[in-house]
C-alpha cells in the first residue's frame, strides 16, 4: 500500500470508529490511537521525511489535512458527548408531571374544607341550594342592600380591604342575600359558603381572613320556629348528638328581629368549663327573621314575601369540632397541623 493510500484508509477507518464511540473513555483510547504521539498519523507524518521533496509537496499536504480534520472530528466527538452526558443528567432531575404520584405522602382536604362539605351535605339534604358569590364585592351588596345606610355605625364593626376601584373584600357572606333575591325566584333555600375578609386584630378567636356559611330562606309564613329547626337539624347531624339551642336579641340592620344562636357547651353539657366561659352556652351563629327593606331591595313584597338568614362562622364550628384552641393554625400553612387530619 503506498503511503498515500495509507493516509486515506487511516482516515476512513478513524472516521467509522470515532462515529460509533459513546462514552468519553472510548474517545481518549481513540485520541491515543490515532492522534497520540505515538498514535498512526504521527507514524504517517514520520514517514514523510523519507519521501522525496516532490512527494512531501503533495502526501505532506494531505498527511497534515486528515491529521487537522481527525482532530476536528475528534473535538467536534467530545463536546457531542458531553453534550449528551449533560441532556441525561438534567432529565433525570427534571419535574415530571405524568409521573404516577405516591399518595401516602400527598396533601389532603384542610379540616374547614372537610367540615364545609359535610355542612353542604346536610344542607342539601335538607332540600337548599349552594350559591357562590365573589370574595370582592361592590359596597352595594355588602352594605347597602343590607340596609347599611352610607353613614350606619354598624358598618364600623365590619372594617375591611378596599380596592383602588371603590370595590371591597367582602366582610360576610350576607353580601350573597341581594345576589339569591335578584337571581332566583321566591321560595328557595340557599346556602353560600366561601371566604370572607376583615381589617381585624388578630388572636386565637379572630383572624383577617375566615370562613362564613350564609343561610337565607324565603318563602310564605317563614318563622323563628323554622329557623330553630333548622339549626337544631345542623348541629345535632354536625356533632352526632342531639344539641339543645338557645336565642338571644342581636343586632343587624338586615334582619327584624335579629338573634345570637347559641348551642350548650358539649364539653361539660352545660355546667359551665373554659370553653363555654363557666356559662354553659356557646355562640355559634347570628340570625334573625329578613327585613323587609332587604326584600324590598330585591323586589319582593314583603306583605307575602318572608325568610330567615344566618351567618355560621365556619372557622369557630371547625375550632369546636376538632378541639382547636388558635384559629391561626388555619392559614398557617404548618403541615404538622394539617397532617393531623390527613
Ligand atoms: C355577620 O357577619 C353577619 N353577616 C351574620 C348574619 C347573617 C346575621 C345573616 C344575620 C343574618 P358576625 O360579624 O357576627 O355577623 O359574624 C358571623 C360569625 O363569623 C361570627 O359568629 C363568628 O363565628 C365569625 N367571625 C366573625 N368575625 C370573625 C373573625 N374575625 N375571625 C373568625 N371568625 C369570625
Amino acid at each position: 500500500m503506498s503511503l498515500l493510500e495509507e493516509i486515506e484508509k487511516t482516515y476512513e477507518v478513524a472516521c467509522k470508529e470515532l462515529e460509533s464511540i459513546s462514552g468519553l473513555e472510548d474517545l481518549e483510547k481513540f485520541r491515543t490511537l490515532y492522534l497520540g504521539k505515538k498514535g498512526s498519523v504521527q507514524s504517517i507524518l514520520k514517514k514523510i521525511g523519507s519521501l522525496s521533496i516532490e512527494e512531501k509537496k503533495t502526501i505532506g499536504q494531505k498527511a497534515n489535512t486528515v491529521s487537522q480534520q481527525l482532530e476536528e472530528l475528534y473535538s467536534e466527538r467530545k463536546s457531542y458527548i458531553k453534550k449528551l452526558k449533560m441532556e441525561e443528567q438534567i432529565s433525570g432531575e427534571i419535574f415530571d408531571s405524568l409521573r404516577p404520584v405516591d399518595i401516602s405522602g400527598s396533601g389532603s382536604l384542610h379540616p374547614i374544607t372537610k367540615v364545609r362539605e359535610e355542612v353542604e351535605d346536610i344542607f342539601v339534604s335538607m332540600g337548599f341550594q349552594i350559591m357562590d358569590g365573589p370574595e370582592i364585592e361592590t359596597d352595594y351588596y355588602n352594605f347597602g342592600a343590607l340596609n347599611f345606610t352610607e353613614d350606619h355605625p354598624a358598618r364600623d364593626m365590619q372594617d375591611t380591604f378596599y380596592t383602588e376601584d371603590g370595590n371591597l373584600l367582602r366582610t360576610h357572606t350576607s353580601a350573597i342575600q341581594a345576589r339569591a333575591l335578584k337571581e332566583l325566584k321566591p321560595p328557595f333555600r340557599i346556602i353560600a359558603p366561601g371566604r370572607v375578609f376583615r381589617y381585624e386584630e388578630i388572636d386565637a378567636s379572630h383572624e383577617n381572613t375566615f370562613n362564613q356559611v350564609e343561610g337565607m330562606v324565603v318563602g310564605k309564613d317563614i318563622s323563628t320556629a323554622s329557623l330553630i329547626y333548622t339549626m337544631d337539624q345542623l348541629l345535632t347531624q354536625i356533632f352526632h348528638k342531639k344539641t339543645t339551642v338557645r336565642l338571644r336579641p342581636g343586632y343587624f340592620p338586615f334582619v327584624e328581629p335579629g338573634f345570637e344562636l347559641d348551642f350548650q357547651c358539649m364539653v361539660c353539657n352545660g355546667k359551665g368549663c373554659s370553653v363555654c366561659k363557666q356559662s354553659g352556652w356557646v355562640e355559634l351563629l347570628p340570625c334573625g327573621l329578613i327585613h323587609p327593606n332587604v326584600l324590598k331591595a330585591g323586589g319582593l313584597d314583603p306583605e307575602i314575601w318572608t325568610g330567615f338568614a344566618f351567618g355560621l362562622g365556619l372557622d369557630r364550628l371547625v375550632m369546636m369540632r376538632y378541639g382547636i384552641n388558635d384559629i391561626r393554625y388555619f392559614n398557617s400553612g404548618n403541615l404538622r397541623f394539617l397532617k393531623k387530619f390527613a
